[in-house]
């Protein structure tokens, strides 16, 4: 039974400075996920360390921690059924040559040193992750939001 899950997922330098924001947010809008967190941020060299710990012993980690911190990065967190695992089918493959026509990678991607979004490849990591980025008080509650502006 799928259930109602957040994720991380974030434009990278790159997406933001290729003008992908906006076509990254319609797709999730779109898919119909909730927005429970935004932000446009600079968050620094360790806090990129920590956020792809798991690679650090890699040969590519100097390299992705450089590239993640060459610019703003949007920050955000998304809501709904399954959306971690659709989330990152929503994606496509790490790297952008595999992945499938239709995928934000295989739509805007070529190299895999510059695949445009990040997104949690697990509950767990999802938790970890939304936890890295956001105070808990950055996190929407949309149950608390009573008002229905759509007719
Ligand atoms: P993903 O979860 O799809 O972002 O993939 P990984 O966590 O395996 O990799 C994180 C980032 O490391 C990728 F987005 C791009 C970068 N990477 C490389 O630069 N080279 C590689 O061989 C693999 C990953």
């Amino acid at each position: 039974m799928p259930a109602i899950e957040r994720t991380f997922i974030a434009v990278k330098p790159d997406g933001v400075q290729r003008g992908l924001v906006g076509n990254i947010i319609a797709r999730f809008e779109a898919r119909g996920f909730r927005l429970v967190a935004l932000k446009l941020v600079r968050p620094g060299k360790e806090h990129l360390e920590q956020h792809y710990a798991e690679l650090k012993d890699k040969p590519f980690f100097p390299g992705l921690i450089e590239y993640m911190n060459s610019g703003p990065i949007v920050a955000m967190v998304w809501e709904g059924l399954d959306v971690v695992k659709t989330g990152r089918a929503m994606l496509g493959a790490t790297n952008p040559l595999a992945s499938a026509p239709g995928t934000i990678r295989g739509d805007y991607a070529i190299a895999v040193g510059r695949n445009v979004a990040h997104g949690s490849d697990s509950v767990e990591n999802a938790e970890r992750e939304i936890a890295l980025w956001f105070k808990p008080e950055e996190l929407v509650d949309w149950e608390q939001s009573q008002k229905a502006w759509i007719y």
